[in-house]
């Protein structure tokens, strides 16, 4: 199953360099994390949430597929089903075959047309009755519900705790355009990864086979392909970090020794121990995140958790 987040929205490779020039050149040096996600990005995305270590993919379907005829009865009958950032139809159809459900339309939305394309054509093999309206689009830049879905309840849908992934004003940000999208009445089913002890969190995102380090050191590869870099992997390593304070991992990229990188012409200077910030994922306690519902307009109705308490479904309700 590919559980992708973020694919790239990047209309050509000079914004990729403009991009990354931005956050090389400024202090501390920062990547954004949807660069991650490239053919190579996506594979080994999809490798990480197979990994032992790395218990959010495994714990949030074994609780989606628990509960999914209890979250399908909540939508009224002949919903439409909106999944932010479906970069597949794996858990969404944990919701469309849970007994009890009745929706009539599905939204994925994602900025990977192809994938989409794929979702269209096996869902139509699958469930010939379901309206399915694929829509290609950044899901953080408050992208307009398909004008076929306008009349019928909406049921927004966003798992794998990618909301980790965003700033808390950006997090807050989507959730409220999210709100006024999907209208007065909509649920919206949130997975969200939960704070917990230290030494889980650190192997989550320091696998003992590398895929993770792998997968933070691809962007290198990246940029030297897309962005006229000249990166040497090797030179660079992976690090994971629980930050308590801000209550969230940190990934960056370790320079192992004063050098210089060029990027599409310029040169970035890199001091011995320097880091790149690459990705912040963020772990909130339930009431940390159902505060964060709240500020952006939603009421916290229910939420579930795995018997570990190592993640939650939020289902909000906007009413
Ligand atoms: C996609 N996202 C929820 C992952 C996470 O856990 O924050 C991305 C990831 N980064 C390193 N491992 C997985």
């Amino acid at each position: 199953m590919l559980d992708v987040p973020l694919f790239d929205g990047y209309a050509a490779n000079a914004d990729i360099a403009a991009e990354a020039l931005a956050g090389l050149t400024a202090t501390p040096k920062t990547l954004p994390s949807k660069l991650f996600y490239d053919a190579e990005g996506v594979r080994l995305f999809d490798d990480i949430t197979r990994l032992p270590e790395y218990y959010l993919t495994r714990t949030e379907t074994r609780l989606l597929r628990q509960i999914a005829p209890e979250l399908a009865r909540l939508a009224p009958p002949g919903s439409a089903l909106v999944e932010y950032g479906a970069s597949d139809e794996a858990k969404a159809r944990l919701l469309l075959d849970a007994d009890g459900a009745t929706f009539a339309a599905y939204v994925p939305i994602d900025v990977a047309g192809d994938a989409l394309d794929g979702m269209k054509m096996r869902l139509r093999r699958h469930a010939p009755a379901l309206g399915v309206h694929p829509l290609c689009a950044d899901f953080t830049q408050d992208p307009v519900l398909p004008h076929a879905v306008r009349l019928m309840a909406k049921f927004g849908f966003f798992p794998g705790s990618t909301i980790g992934n965003l700033e808390p004003p950006a997090a807050r940000l989507f959730l409220a355009q999210a709100r006024r999208a999907l209208g007065d009445g909509a649920w919206l089913v949130v997975g969200a990864d939960l704070l917990k002890d230290e030494a889980t969190l650190h192997a989550a995102y320091n696998d003992a086979a590398g895929v993770t380090a792998a997968f933070n050191l691809n962007v290198l590869k990246r940029l030297n392909r897309e962005a006229g870099a000249d990166f040497e992997q090797h030179r660079f390593a992976h690090v994971a970090i629980w930050n308590a304070a801000q209550s969230r991992i940190e990934m960056h990229l370790r320079s192992q020794i004063g050098q210089t990188v060029t990027i599409a012409g310029s040169r970035v200077d890199f001091r011995a121990g320097e880091t790149i910030h690459t990705e912040n994922s963020y772990k909130h306690s339930v009431a940390a995140f159902q505060t964060l519902a709240e500020q952006a307009g939603w009421r916290p109705a229910q939420v579930w958790t795995d018997p570990d308490c190592l993640f939650s479904l939020h289902a909000l309700h906007a009413g």
